[in-house]
């Protein structure tokens, strides 16, 4: 039966009026613990730390990026960083090979966390005398720009195709200083074979800005794929990166027969993960999985990886050659460009990697404040002592990035019944003119809640005490066994990180 407005207004008034008059009336329950985001401006400043970014730009690009590169570093600042930018030719008449670039970040070293490096600046090289097998081996590093006190030994320079002089450094000393690394690198630079550069650096700096601010985000999950050859030690690698994840968020996929192209494809694409760490052999532009008791492999290759896939934000590829930037094409740059949400790629330009399979790494990303200060630290304690097999280790993307902490509490609300209407038997009839809530006949209270990294429970308060605990949806309380009278009902919202919300709710029961 349709109920005709007149008399419910009637009922409304009377109603209204017994709101009115309650001696029940005891005001709103108290919001529990409603937590609001959190910026933490001088965190650098606070901890001590060296706190000057320089990012060094190819003036090819510069113009093109400007603005985002003027976004960035107001991002950084906000974060407890100076951040200043440096555009300048590349070649004759301004950085022309690894030791111009080198010499211009020692004079500028005063306070310096790190610097990143945007489109072609000069790539210094290391040989090794046994490398793989025993082998001569030549390599990009990085490393060189990350010491600035030590003592690098020339071992052959000329003109290259790149249009700059090239650098082959070896023999590595403390020399007056140290081998120690005093600040971190990241080195942004998109090949034309992935897309047009300055469309994939705005791109870059843009998704960087968005999960800066929150827009772009994905669960705290991450991802350790392990192939056949290390898949036994797939239990030690969750356990590092225990360190930064709840065990219960890291997926671990290891079976040798599961471990396979198709299988770490369809992982990657899937908007589940926020980082990954893969372990399978490698060479500059493609991913080897074994299968069928080890005796056949497939490939992905960085072709492959052009495909815009929303994948993960961090990428640690224990792969030998993955970032080797002879090839700038190489996997490790697919990772960071070929997709719309690469952040950050931790690899090895040549064969080798963390020869600690990144156990220090994780360790000092717990506390660390960003990624950069932990590859730092790792190199600090395990690469210098290691050249043949860890000197090939980079970082690609801006390492003042981690991982963020879910500060961010559940939403939560009480969907039914609505404030400030009445209700006749679980129907809505009409607004009141007033907050509060009226029920005649009994109710089901439901509630939706939801959060990035999922919903652990909800807590149902009826005039302050705990009714009702909810692991999972639907999120409701039936008010049939309540007698007449005003309930004050509170709803506790908590994410998977013991993040809450809350939402309140004041209503009149009359039920027989
Ligand atoms: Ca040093
Ligand atoms: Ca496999
Ligand atoms: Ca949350």
């Amino acid at each position: 039966m349709k109920l005709k407005k007149k008399p419910v207004v009637k009922i409304s008034v009377i109603l209204l009026m017994f709101l009115l008059t309650s001696l029940n009336f005891s005001g709103n329950a108290k919001v529990l613990n409603l937590q609001a985001d959190k910026i933490m401006l001088s965190e650098r400043a606070t901890a001590n730390l060296a706190n000057r970014v320089m990012v060094l730009v190819d003036k090819s690009v510069y113009d093109g990026i400007k603005n985002e590169l003027n976004q960035f570093s107001e991002d950084l600042a906000e974060e407890g960083f100076i951040c200043e930018i440096y555009p300048k030719t590349i070649g004759y008449s301004g950085w022309d090979s690894p030791e111009d670039v080198k010499k211009f970040i020692v004079s500028h070293s005063s306070n310096l966390a790190g610097c990143i490096l945007v489109g072609n600046i000069p790539i210094p090289e290391y040989r090794v005398e046994k490398g793989y097998m025993n082998q001569p081996e030549t390599f990009p590093c990085d490393f060189y720009y990350m010491d600035l006190d030590g003592n690098w030994t020339v071992y052959d320079e000329g003109g290259n195709s790149f249009g700059y002089y090239y650098t082959i450094f070896c023999n590595h000393t403390g020399g007056n200083g140290s081998k120690a690394p005093e600040i971190w690198v990241g080195r942004i630079s998109p090949s034309k074979w992935i897309g047009d550069k300055i469309s994939l650096l705005k791109e870059y700096f843009n998704r960087n800005h968005a999960y800066r601010v929150g827009s772009l985000c994905r669960p705290a999950k991450a991802l350790l794929y392990v192939d056949d050859d290390w898949a036994k030690y797939g239990e030690k690698y969750k356990s590092y990166l225990k360190n930064i994840y709840k065990s219960s968020f890291i997926t671990v996929i290891n079976d040798p027969e599961k471990t396979r192209e198709e299988n770490y494809l369809n992982n990657l694409k899937k908007e589940k993960y926020e980082w990954i760490c893969l372990h399978a052999h490698s060479s500059q532009l493609q991913h080897n999985f074994y299968y069928s008791n080890h005796t056949k492999w497939d490939s992905l290759t960085s072709w492959e990886l052009r495909k815009n896939y929303k994948s993960a934000f961090f990428y640690d590829l224990h792969c030998c050659e993955a970032i080797d930037y002879f090839q700038e094409e190489c996997i490790g740059n697919l990772y960071l460009f070929g997709n719309t949400s690469g952040l950050i790629v931790i690899g090895s330009s040549k064969v080798g990697g963390m020869i600690d399979d990144g156990k220090i790494f994780y360790e000092k990303l717990k506390s660390a404040a960003c990624i950069g200060d932990a590859f730092r630290e790792w190199y600090s304690l395990k690469g210098v002592k290691y050249p043949s097999y860890c000197y090939g280790m980079m970082v690609l993307g801006d390492p003042t990035l981690k991982p963020k902490k879910d500060e961010k509490p559940p939403s939560v609300e009480i969907t039914s019944p609505k404030k400030g209407y009445l209700y006749i038997f679980g129907r809505e009839i009409c607004p009141l003119s007033t907050d509060k809530t009226i029920l005649i006949g009994s109710c089901i209270l439901l509630v939706e809640a939801d959060d990035i990294n999922g919903i652990s429970h909800v807590d149902f308060y009826v005039n302050e005490e705990l009714k009702l605990t909810l692991k999972s949806k639907p999120y409701q309380l039936d008010l049939k066994n309540y007698s007449i009278g005003w309930y004050d009902i509170n709803v506790v919202a908590f994410d998977k990180f013991g993040n809450s919300n809350s939402d309140h709710i004041r209503l009149l029961l009359i039920n027989s």
